[in-house]
């Protein structure tokens, strides 16, 4: 089954959060990272009143059902901030369920396609980099990055292997 993933943080350096989050789930045997995006440094979306963020996307081969890919994921979130916590101080970094492969459902614990991810240019540049074509909820991710405001987002590594050395 693919995945695809959306990664994010604004606190301290999210940057090696990301890399360290898909090396970890690259390193398991029931995950394979097959697709990165580049790395772009995104304005806050939401609550505005705070830093920029760092975003990234990824394509994920997994045998993992979606809800022990979300445990999986949300384990690589709690490592990162405990690690954080213990030796340098607080860090943030969130990872979402973006799509898996066809899957719609509305959980409270689990929905996919994720519910705000047409929406968010943050989420959807990124990941045009490598599913501009993938479609959900009847439009390609190309189609929906179209309508979304995209002002002050940068490229911060052009790069599709930033991941690998970060
Ligand atoms: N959950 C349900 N569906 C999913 C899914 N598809 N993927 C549940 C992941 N989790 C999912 O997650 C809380 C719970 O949601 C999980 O335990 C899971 O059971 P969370 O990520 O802590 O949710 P949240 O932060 O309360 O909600 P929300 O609105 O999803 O926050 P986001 O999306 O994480 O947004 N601006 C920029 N530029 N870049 C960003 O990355 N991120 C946020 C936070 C705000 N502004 C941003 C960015
Ligand atoms: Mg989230």
């Amino acid at each position: 089954m693919r995945a695809t993933l959306g990664l994010g943080g604004n606190l301290d350096n999210p940057v090696r959060a990301m890399a360290l989050a898909l090396r970890a789930l690259d390193a398991r045997e029931d995950c394979q990272v097959v697709s990165v995006s580049r790395l772009y440094r995104t304005p806050p979306w939401g609550k505005t009143d705070q830093s920029f963020f760092y975003n990234s996307c990824a394509a994920v081969d997994t045998t993992l059902a979606p809800e022990d890919l979300l445990d999986v994921c949300l384990d690589i979130e709690r490592e990162m901030k405990r690690v954080r916590i213990e030796r340098w101080g607080p860090r943030t970094i969130d990872i979402d369920i973006l799509t898996y492969d066809a899957l719609e459902q509305a959980e409270p614990l689990l929905t996919i396609p994720h519910p705000r991810m047409t929406e968010r240019g943050f989420v959807l540049m990124p990941l045009a980099d490598f599913a501009g074509d993938l479609v959900i909820k009847g439009r390609t991710i190309k189609d929906w990055l179209r309508d979304v405001d995209i002002e002050g987002i940068e490229i911060a590594d052009d790069s599709r292997n930033w991941w690998q050395s970060a």
